[in-house]
């Protein structure tokens, strides 16, 4: 072959894999150049490692946007409970013992709709069943099957107003006695098609000592991040003025923000 040959024939291999990485974030909603330029302004939040990590996974997600999912038969029996496993709060254990019937989950901040929807309300919802592997940065992991309503249309029905650039989700127990447990996501994660809301784990309702009555799950993310206990949604240009400042409970306590997998 001759030298030309082979660098058209490379430069055509490139094009074609360009066209795939741009069709693939395109379709799954994940990057776009208004998303990257978005995130641009999240310089001022994360340190530059994180923002450059965050930026490679977000570009690698193009080719693999979606966590891998696995067969009913890969699931294991007990899914590892961590964390909070039987909050005590006062307001917590009311609920709980109402079978969380005056529950609702509030959806609030810079939305057009706020929302405040009760659990019967969000089992009503078009639902997503995902079985995906769980990866606490303790060491251990878990493959559970998941079932919620989509975040993303949760924030369609709000309606996010345009100055909103993150979710922070609100919970109901207090870590070790200390402060309420809290996440946050951007919204280019929380958009993600396997980000959702989840009331049932393994078809079963969702047990206390995994979140009850609804939880995050945001599947490209360590398990810090999947919020349990879920009182409330808030949609926000920053997280400067939640509890530590840095977007979670555990971030408060040295962790990184951006916890893609
Ligand atoms: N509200 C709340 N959410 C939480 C936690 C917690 O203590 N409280 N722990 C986190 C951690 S570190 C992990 S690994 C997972 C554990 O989820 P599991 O109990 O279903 O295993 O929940 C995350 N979400
Ligand atoms: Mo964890």
């Amino acid at each position: 072959m001759k030298r030309s040959d082979a660098s058209s024939a490379d430069r055509r291999g490139r094009r074609r894999f360009l066209k795939r990485a741009s069709l693939g974030m395109a379709t799954l909603g994940l990057v776009g150049c208004d998303r990257l330029s978005q995130n641009e302004q999240v310089v001022d939040t994360l340190d530059l490692a994180e923002q450059l990590n965050l930026r490679v996974q977000r570009f690698l997600a193009g080719e693999r946007g979606l966590a891998p999912e696995y067969p009913t038969s890969m699931i294991d029996q007990t899914f590892r409970p961590n964390g909070s496993t039987d909050p005590q709060a006062s307001r917590y254990r009311q609920l709980a013992a109402g079978q969380f019937r005056d529950w609702r989950l509030g959806i609030n901040g810079l939305v057009d709709n706020p929302l405040s929807l009760s659990l019967d309300e969000l089992r009503a919802m078009p639902a997503r069943t995902q079985i995906t592997r769980h990866d606490c940065v303790e060491g251990w992991s878990a493959i559970g099957q998941w079932r919620g309503p989509v975040l993303a249309d949760l924030l369609d029905r709000a309606g996010v107003q345009s100055g909103a650039r993150y979710v922070i989700f609100h919970c109901m127990d207090q870590l070790g006695g200390e402060d309420f447990y809290y996440e946050s996501l951007d919204l280019s994660e929380a958009r993600h098609p396997q980000t959702i809301l989840a009331y049932s784990l393994n078809d079963a309702p969702l047990p206390i000592a995994n979140g009850a009555p609804l939880r995050l799950r945001a599947e490209r993310q360590l398990g810090y991040k999947m919020a349990k206990y879920l009182s409330s949604i808030t949609l926000a240009t920053d997280f400067d003025d939640i509890a530590g400042g840095k977007g979670g409970f555990w971030e408060d306590r040295g962790y990184t923000w951006y916890a893609g997998i």
